[in-house]
């Protein structure tokens, strides 16, 4: 199994900041702990989700956090990412796999406990599940019960991450789950200071015990 921290995975969404400010909030975020980041783009032209992909990457290196990048196998080549993240209707898991090689990361959603033991037999490095909570940011899910959550974690020996709308008020519902870490996009990406808001998540998680 790859060493791989996903306490607290911060998954990114640039809708309604300027870049700017975007990349501001990633590096706050970055130094305030987040140990894992993901660019989610799913509006962005190739070339402008490169470019992008290009300017977080300069800045996670300087945190020694890996980047990875939702969705696409090819922008996360192109610009030699330290992986991907790909859902149920995205590339299968066994194909990027195979594509990104075996160093580089390589994650999957998953709501059910057969997607998770299938992700895992293709070659997952890691799992978010989820919803557990509805969640502002756009994506098409439906909530998966913590129960679900807790058969996923048994049924795979790879870091299992909880997702949707998790915040620092909330995660006590997730106590005694063995999951890995949180991922979360607004909690942190729509904070006053995410820098802030990044340590005391952290400081929450550990109250998990993880
Ligand atoms: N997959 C399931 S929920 C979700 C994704 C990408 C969004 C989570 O965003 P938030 O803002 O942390 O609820
Ligand atoms: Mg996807």
């Amino acid at each position: 199994m790859k060493e791989l921290n996903t306490k607290l995975y911060f998954i990114t969404d640039s809708t309604n900041y300027d870049e700017e400010d975007f990349l501001f909030r990633v590096e706050e975020a970055l130094k305030g702990g987040a140990t894992l980041l993901q660019l989610r783009e799913k509006e962005k032209s190739t070339i402008e989700y490169i470019d992008l992909a290009r300017k977080v990457h300069s800045i996670t290196q300087k945190y020694n956090v890996p980047l990875i990048i939702d969705d696409r196998v090819d922008v996360a080549l192109a610009i030699n990412a330290e992986g991907v993240h790909v859902g149920q209707s995205d590339m299968p898991v066994s194909i990027a796999r195979k594509l990104m090689g075996e160093d580089k990361i390589v994650g999957a959603t998953t709501k059910t406990v057969a997607q998770a033991k299938n992700a895992f037999k293709q070659g997952a490095d890691y799992l978010g599940v989820g919803a557990i909570y509805p969640t502002t940011t756009k994506v098409k899910t439906v909530l998966t019960s913590t129960e679900t959550l807790k058969d996923i974690c048994k049924a795979v020996s790879i870091p299992v991450n909880a997702i949707g709308g998790l915040n620092k008020d909330n995660i006590d519902v997730l106590k005694g789950i063995p999951i890995a870490g949180i991922c979360v996009v607004s909690a942190i990406m729509k904070a006053d200071n995410p820098k802030e808001k990044t340590i005391e998540l952290i400081e929450k998680i550990k109250e998990l015990g993880l």
